[in-house]
């Protein structure tokens, strides 16, 4: 069975309890749970991490090294400036797609560029939760072309 790693960037966990106007009122147990009964019909092994720290996303990529088929990945603002993320994802070359709530592009400035972007497969914003699952959908369809 492929694995997949969901991961989520900083503040992602606070979805749902704030700001719904931007975000929706889904919170993101709400969206693992989504994921775990999407991943079980396409036959996937899921596993999530939140973190709200740049280097524990970056510890558990490199611990994903050789062990993860790929990666499902809300890098939250770490989105427009982390080199040291986007070096994690394009180092351990594990097949990743990135997925954003929010259309990022029609939102401030600083959101529209993405650093992380020429390192994934391919991006989906603006679906709010269902970017995830058409995220998890990109990624199995990618995996087993
Ligand atoms: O649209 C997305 O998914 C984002 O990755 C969300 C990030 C934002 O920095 C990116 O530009 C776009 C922020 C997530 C913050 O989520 C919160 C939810 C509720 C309350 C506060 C923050």
């Amino acid at each position: 069975m492929q694995k997949i790693l969901v991961l989520n960037g900083p503040n992602l966990n606070m979805l749902g309890i704030r700001e719904p106007g931007v975000y929706g009122s889904v919170t993101l147990k709400d969206i693992e749970s989504m994921l775990r009964s999407q991943a079980e019909s396409l036959g996937l092994a899921v596993d999530f991490f939140q973190s709200n720290h740049e280097g524990a996303l970056i510890d558990r990529i490199h611990e994903a090294y050789q062990q993860v088929d790929g990666i499902l990945i809300n890098p939250g603002a770490l989105t427009h400036y982390s080199y040291a993320l986007r070096d994690a994802i394009s180092g351990v070359a594990i097949p990743t797609v990135e997925v954003h709530m929010s259309n990022i592009h029609k939102r401030e400035e600083f959101r529209h560029v993405s650093v992380t972007a020429p390192v994934v497969i391919g991006q989906i914003a603006g679906f709010g939760a269902v970017s995830y699952e058409l995220g998890l959908l990109a990624l199995y369809r990618h995996l087993s072309a």
